[in-house]
């Protein structure tokens, strides 16, 4: 496994959130953090991604669906994060994904990364993963889809 993967993990995933609060703390490379209420992310401008699946192991796959929410970069800039090269992304129970700087930044074929509040232009609920990260150039079966996520924390050193 290099550096910047996402660890393995059990592919079972959880229907259960871990309780209601979407609040999401945001850590800088240099240590500071700050958390942001879902009023504060609302009040975000939004990035809109179309044609996303999550390809369930729990129930298939289903979608289209287009998720809409502060793209990553944005929530860095919000948080005044300056450099960074990858995130890692925690949720309440416990679920993990490590995206990498590229993965933050528009490509040709792929939008950026997002923290997405709604879904089909209806906010998301807390049940369908409020605030979910979509992460478009993943192709690994739903696995950096962390749902309730509570933590995003920048870096920048060269991961081990
Ligand atoms: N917080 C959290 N996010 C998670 C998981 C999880 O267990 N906890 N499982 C992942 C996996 S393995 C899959 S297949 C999808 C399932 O999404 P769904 O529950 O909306 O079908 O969520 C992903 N995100
Ligand atoms: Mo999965």
């Amino acid at each position: 496994m290099s550096g910047l993967d996402t660890p393995p993990h059990a592919h079972e995933p959880n229907p259960r959130p871990p309780g209601l609060d979407p609040s999401v703390r945001v850590t800088s490379p240099g240590g500071q953090s700050e958390l942001l209420t879902l009023a504060e992310l609302q009040g975000l401008s939004s990035t809109e991604i179309r044609g996303c699946y999550i390809v369930s192991t729990g129930h298939g796959t289903s979608g289209p669906f287009r998720f809409a929410g502060p793209a990553l970069l944005t929530l860095a800039a919000h948080c005044q994060v300056g450099e960074f090269q990858w995130a890692d992304i925690r949720s309440g129970d416990g679920f993990f994904a490590r995206i990498s700087r590229a993965e933050t930044t528009e490509s040709r074929s792929d939008a950026a990364a997002v923290l997405a509040l709604s879904i089909d232009g209806r906010p998301m609920t807390r049940s369908q993963g409020l605030a979910r990260l979509i992460v478009p150039s993943e192709r690994d079966d739903a696995l950096k889809q962390v749902k309730w996520v509570s933590e995003i924390e920048f870096h920048v050193e060269s991961p081990d």
